[in-house]
C-alpha cells in the first residue's frame, strides 16, 4: 500500500492550527512525533499528554478523549503509537469530532481501530515511506529484499509527508533520527541491520537524559540539514554514564531471577521472572544472557513487561489474555488491583494465622 492510500481516510488540521493535543506514551517513539509536531505547525502550542511509561493507559487516553472540553480547548488532537478503545472511538463519532483527531498506530491489538476514519493502524511501512530513503540515520539509496516495517514515527512523518506535501521540507532535519527511532522501535535495527549500534545509541540517549532533553535536542534539529555528527561527545559520555549504571544494576537484580515451568497457553513453558524498576532493557539483556528460558518477566511497579526470543510464541495474544498487549516480541500486562491481591493470595496461601 502507498501513503496516499494509507492515509486517504484521515483529515488534517490547518497548517495554521492555534492549539494541538499530542497524546502518546513515554519512550522515542511516542517523543519524536513531538518534534515533528513541533517543526510542522510552527505557529502552534503543542500540549504533550505522555501517559503511561512503556505501558498503554488507555483509561487516561479515554479520559482525556470523552471530555468535551479537550475538544474546546484544541484545535485538533494527534495520537500516536497509542490507541483509544472502541468506547472512545464511538464517543468521538457520536459527538462529531472525527474531523478534529488523527490516530497512527503500529501495535496489532490496535487493528480493529481502523474501522473508524480517524484511525490508522498499521505495522508495514507504506511502500513509498520515507523510511526507504534512509539507513542507520543517514540518507541511502541502497534496495533492501523486506518491507520495513512502521512505527508511531515513521507513520506522522509519512502522515506530514502527505498530508503537508508544501511543507514537508519542515521536518527534513528530523528525517534521520525518526528513522533511528523507529528502526529501533520496530526491531528493523535487529532483523534487517544486523543491529547496527547507532540505533541503539539513540534509544540509550532518550534514557540517559529522559524525555525533555531528548525533545530539546530534536527540537534544535529543526530548520537544520543532515547533522554532521548524530550525536556529540557529551551525549556519548552521558551514554556510556548510563551504561556503566545499567550493567551494575541489572547485575545485581537478576541474582534474584526465578525460572518456573508454567502452562502458557495450554503449552508448558519456562518462565524467567525478576522483579525491578529501572534499566528494564539492560536487565532483559543480562536475564536472557544468563538463564534460559521461552519467556522473560519483569515486574515493576506498574505491571508485568514481556519478553521472548522464541519466535513461535506471540506474547500481544499472551498478554491480551491478561488485559494487556503489546507486540509479539515484546509486551506488558498491567498490573489492575485484582492480580495484586491473588498475588498476595498466593503468597500466604494455606498459611493464615500461622496454622497449617
Ligand atoms: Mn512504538
Amino acid at each position: 500500500m502507498n501513503k496516499k492510500e494509507m492515509f486517504s481516510k484521515l483529515s488534517r488540521p490547518s497548517v495554521n492550527v492555534k492549539r494541538i493535543l499530542h497524546i502518546t506514551h513515554r519512550d522515542a517513539d511516542g517523543y519524536m512525533p513531538v518534534a515533528l509536531l513541533t517543526a510542522m505547525f510552527k505557529d502552534a502550542e503543542i500540549t504533550r499528554a505522555h501517559v503511561g511509561h512503556q505501558t498503554h493507559d488507555v483509561e487516561a487516553m479515554n479520559a482525556y478523549l470523552t471530555n468535551e472540553s479537550t475538544w474546546q480547548e484544541f484545535g485538533f488532537v494527534f495520537v500516536t503509537d497509542m490507541h483509544i478503545s472502541c468506547e472512545a472511538a464511538e464517543y468521538i463519532v457520536r459527538n462529531g469530532h472525527d474531523r478534529q483527531i488523527v490516530m497512527l498506530d503500529h501495535h496489532e491489538k490496535a487493528l480493529p481501530l481502523n474501522a473508524y476514519s480517524f484511525c490508522c493502524v498499521s505495522m508495514t511501512a507504506p511502500e513509498d515511506s520515507f523510511l526507504y530513503g534512509w539507513k542507520a540515520g543517514r540518507r541511502c539509496d541502497e534496495s533492501l529484499d523486506a518491507a520495513r516495517k512502521s512505527a508511531g514515527t515513521s507513520l506522522l512523518v509519512d502522515y506530514l509527508d502527505t498530508k503537508f506535501p508544501e511543507q514537508r521540507d519542515r521536518i527534513n532535519g528530523l528525517r534521520g533520527y525518526a528513522e533511528l527511532v523507529s528502526g529501533y522501535d520496530t526491531w528493523d535495527w535487529v532483523n534487517m541491520f544486523n543491529r547496527e549500534p547507532v540505533y541503539n545509541t539513540l534509544n540509550k540517549f532518550f534514557w540517559a537524559v529522559k524525555g525533555d532533553a531528548f525533545v530539546d535536542k530534536m527540537c534544535r534539529q529543526i530548520g537544520a540539514g543532515e547533522p554532521e555528527e548524530l550525536f556529540t561527545g557529551d551525549e556519548l559520555e552521558a551514554i556510556r554514564k548510563r551504561d556503566e549504571e545499567a550493567a551494575e544494576y541489572a547485575n545485581s537484580i537478576i541474582k534474584y531471577c526465578a525460572v518456573v515451568d508454567c502452562l502458557l497457553m495450554g503449552v508448558n513453558r519456562k518462565v524467567a521472572f525478576v522483579m525491578a524498576n529501572s534499566f528494564l532493557q539492560e536487565v532483559f539483556s543480562a536475564m536472557m544472557d544468563t538463564y534460559e528460558a521461552d519467556v522473560y518477566v519483569v515486574m515493576t511497579e506498574k505491571g508485568l513487561s514481556l519478553r521472548t526470543l522464541n519466535k513461535e510464541l506471540n506474547l500481544n495474544t499472551l498478554a491480551q489474555c491478561y488485559g494487556g498487549g503489546g507486540h509479539p516480541g515484546a509486551a506488558g500486562i498491567p498490573l489492575g488491583t485484582k492480580l495484586m491481591e491473588s498475588l498476595v493470595r498466593c503468597i500466604f496461601m494455606g498459611k493464615e494465622g500461622g496454622n497449617e
